[in-house]
C-alpha cells in the first residue's frame, strides 16, 4: 500500500479545518505514501465548508505533487468510496462551558454516519485514522458502524501525545529526539493519557538513570497531559494544536503503513484484553507495525503507578462508551 505504483485513494474529513487542512497540504508534499505513488485526494466537509475547500483545492492543485486529481464533496459515500486510507478530522470542536459528555454526543452522530459510509464503500483493505475528538471512543463508533470492515483497521490518534512525549523527554536530557527508542503512552486522548518512559533508551542505555526520581509522575504525565489545555490558553483566539497535530496524523498513518523498524509506536487499537484492560474499548498500547498490520508489544512489566493510571483511562473510556451506547449497533 505504502509504496504501490496503482493509485491510491486517499481521504480527508475536515479537509478545510485546521488540521485538515495542514493534513492535505502535508500528502501533496509527499509526507504519507512513497512519492512515486499516484494519489488520488478526496476531501469531506461539512455542506457549509464546501465552497471555501474547493478554493483552497484550487491553491493545493497548484502544488507539483503525485496527487492526480482532487475530489471535494459533503457526501461520505463520495469521499469513501474505495479508499485505501482515510485520516478522520472533520468533528465539532468542543465549546466554553461544554462537557466532554456533551461532546461525545454532539460528534457521535457523524462517526455513527461515516462509519456507515466506510463499510458500504470503502476498499476491503481500508486504513482508517481517527483524528476528532473525543478520538478514541469516535473510533469505537466508526468501527462498531463498519461491520464489514475488521476492528484492526481503524485506530485512533495517539501520535500526538506520544509525540510530547518524545520531544520533552529529549529536552530535559539535552539529547535529539530520534536518539530517543521505545517509548510510548497508555491509554485515552485525554488528561489521563500516560507516558511510559521505563524502557526508553538512549545509545543503549536506559534514560531513568539520568533523570529526578519521580520524573514522570511528577513531571512529564502533567506536561503531556496539560499541553493542549496550555496551547490553546496562550492563544488569543484559543487556538488549538494545528501543525503538530497534522504532523503526528501524517506520521501515524505512514508508520502504521509502511515498518516502525524496531522502535515502537503509540497506537490507540481495539483492546482485546492485553494488559487486563476492558476489551471493545480503543485504548493506546506500545505497537510495531508493518505494511498495514500492527501488534501490541507483550510482556511488558507494568509497575504500581502505571497501572493505577492505565485503569483510570480505561475506566474514563468504559464510561465513555456508555455515554454513546445508543450509536453502537447490536
Ligand atoms: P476545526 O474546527 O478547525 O476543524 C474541524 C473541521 O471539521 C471543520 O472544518 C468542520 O467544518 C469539519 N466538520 C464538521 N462536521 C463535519 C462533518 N460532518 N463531516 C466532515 N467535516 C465536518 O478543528 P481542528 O482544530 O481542525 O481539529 C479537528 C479535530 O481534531 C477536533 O475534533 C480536535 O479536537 C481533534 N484533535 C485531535 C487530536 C488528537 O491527538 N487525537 C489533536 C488535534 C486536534 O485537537
Amino acid at each position: 500500500m505504502f509504496t504501490e505504483s496503482e493509485p491510491q485513494v486517499v481521504a480527508v474529513t475536515g479537509a478545510n479545518g485546521r488540521v485538515g487542512e495542514r493534513i492535505v497540504t502535508e500528502i501533496i508534499n509527499g509526507h504519507l505514501l512513497d512519492e512515486n505513488v499516484p494519489i488520488h485526494l478526496r476531501l469531506l466537509e461539512h455542506p457549509s465548508a464546501i465552497g471555501q475547500l474547493e478554493a483552497n483545492a484550487m491553491d493545493w492543485t497548484d502544488i507539483p505533487s503525485s496527487v492526480q486529481n482532487i475530489t471535494t464533496t459533503a457526501n461520505p459515500e463520495e469521499a469513501f468510496d474505495g479508499a485505501h486510507v482515510v485520516i478522520m478530522a472533520g468533528a465539532l470542536p468542543r465549546k466554553d462551558g461544554m462537557e466532554r459528555s456533551d461532546l461525545l454526543l454532539i460528534n457521535a452522530p457523524i462517526f455513527a454516519e461515516q462509519g456507515q459510509a466506510l463499510n458500504a464503500r470503502a476498499n476491503d483493505k481500508v486504513r482508517v485514522l481517527v483524528v476528532g475528538n473525543p478520538a478514541n471512543t469516535n473510533a469505537l463508533i466508526a468501527s462498531a458502524n463498519a461491520p464489514d470492515i475488521p476492528k484492526r483497521s481503524f485506530s485512533a490518534m495517539m501520535m500526538l501525545d506520544h509525540n510530547r512525549t518524545l520531544t520533552e523527554l529529549a529536552r530535559q536530557l539535552g539529547v535529539p529526539p530520534e536518539q530517543l527508542r521505545h517509548l510510548f503512552v497508555w491509554g485515552n486522548h485525554s488528561p489521563t493519557v500516560t507516558p511510559d518512559i521505563r524502557f526508553t533508551t538512549t545509545g543503549g542505555k536506559s534514560v531513568l538513570d539520568s533523570l529526578p526520581a519521580n520524573y514522570v509522575s511528577d513531571t512529564l504525565a502533567p506536561f503531556v497531559r496539560d499541553r493542549g489545555k496550555k496551547i490553546i490558553n496562550a492563544s488569543p483566539t484559543r487556538m488549538s494544536s494545528g501543525p503538530s497535530a497534522a504532523n503526528a496524523a501524517v506520521s501515524a498513518m505512514r508508520n502504521w503503513l509502511a515498518e516502525t523498524e524496531g522502535d515502537w509506536v503509540s497506537m490507540a487499537v481495539h483492546s482485546d484484553g492485553a494488559y487486563g484492560i476492558a476489551e471493545d474499548i480503543f485504548f493506546s498500547f506500545p505497537c510495531v507495525s508493518r505494511s498495514g498490520e500492527y501488534t501490541i508489544v507483550d510482556g511488558l512489566n507494568v509497575d504500581s503507578w502505571t497501572r493505577q493510571e492505565i485503569d483510570k483511562s480505561a475506566g474514563e473510556l468504559q464510561k465513555e462508551r456508555e455515554v454513546i451506547f445508543e450509536y453502537l449497533p447490536k
